[in-house]
């Protein structure tokens, strides 16, 4: 890939086809407030590590996309105000203005496929928003999962999304959903969701099997794994559903929609539950970097 720097470890690990696991930068900056976002970063990457494990996290500093960032470039993104949200379609903008951007899963996607990484761990990702009358939002992430096959590893549909809407989206984007331990499709916070549409898959062998047997039919989609937060973690749905209401009710008071609808939506949920939601946020993506992990493991 152009406009791409490598970092040393990334670039070793590609050479001799070691274990790499790709993680996204967006949670970092538009994700979780700053000091968290760091801490969590830092705990992501000893995780890697400890299990030998590369991790590649993907950001843009100075319009040059990096695959595996080094401390201080992983603090920058975290701390710095002015990083902007960049998915796939801003890329080509984001290198030529010569911005400082994180990488959203769509983005993320793209760039952890063209360098060769077969596996990237999100919290949730982005599909279709929960739609009050007049108003239209499907995330970029589902076309990308529609268009690079790699495996992804999610806590489900971000709650505050339409949950079964956004399996209708991933099923006519023939994106093979898989659900670790569970056929009920987690959203995010909580384990359950009332919509029970996913092959159920008990081992990371089993994941390594289907994603490679959807490379042997030449399947150009992802394989996307569903991974519940764990239940001491979880902010049972009913807990939260009036939280989630109300914040997109505060979004559309505030005719605050596109790109900011997201993060603005996380961060008044934050707000809400005090806290509450961030730890569970940390925890579900630390788990799906474990199972990550896991899967490496089993793939060539
Ligand atoms: N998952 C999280 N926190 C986040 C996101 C995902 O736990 O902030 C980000 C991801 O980068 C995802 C993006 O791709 O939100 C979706 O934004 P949108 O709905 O605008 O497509
Ligand atoms: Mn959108």
């Amino acid at each position: 890939m152009n406009n791409v720097v490598l970092s040393d470890k990334v670039k070793k690990a590609l050479n001799n086809q070691l274990p790499i696991l790709a993680l996204e930068s967006s949670i970092l900056s538009q994700g979780m407030p700053y000091p968290n976002s760091l801490e969590f970063a830092k705990k992501a990457e000893s995780l890697c590590l400890e299990a030998k494990v590369v991790p590649a996290t993907i950001a843009i500093l100075k319009g040059v996309i990096h695959v595996g960032l080094e401390e201080n470039q992983l603090r920058e993104i975290c701390e710095k105000e002015t990083i902007k949200k960049i998915s796939l379609r801003e890329l080509g903008v984001a290198v030529s203005k010569k911005w400082d951007g994180s990488t959203t899963v769509s983005s993320t996607i793209q760039i952890a496929h063209g360098c060769g990484i077969k596996v990237f761990a999100t919290g949730g990702i982005g599909g279709v928003h929960k739609t009050p009358p007049d108003y239209y939002d499907i995330s970029q992430d589902i076309l990308a999962l529609s268009n690079k096959p790699i495996i992804v590893i999610t806590a489900g549909p971000k709650a505050i999304l339409d949950i079964e809407k956004t399996i209708e989206a991933l099923e006519t984007a023939s994106v093979t959903l898989l659900g670790y331990k569970t056929k009920e499709v987690p959203s995010f916070y909580s384990i359950k969701s009332n919509c029970f549409d996913l092959h159920q898959v008990d081992s990371a062998r089993e994941i390594s099997e289907v994603y490679t047997k959807n490379i042997e039919v030449g399947l150009s989609s992802s394989t996307l794994v569903c991974n519940p937060i764990p239940k001491k973690h979880e902010i049972p749905a009913n807990e939260i559903k009036e939280i989630i209401e109300l914040a997109c009710t505060t979004a559309k008071n505030r005719n605050v929609f596109g790109k900011r609808l997201t993060p603005f939506l996380l961060n008044e949920i934050v707000k809400k539950t005090r806290g509450k939601s961030l730890s569970a946020n940390i925890e579900l993506a630390l788990n799906n970097i474990s199972l990550g992990i896991d899967i490496l493991s089993y793939l060539k």
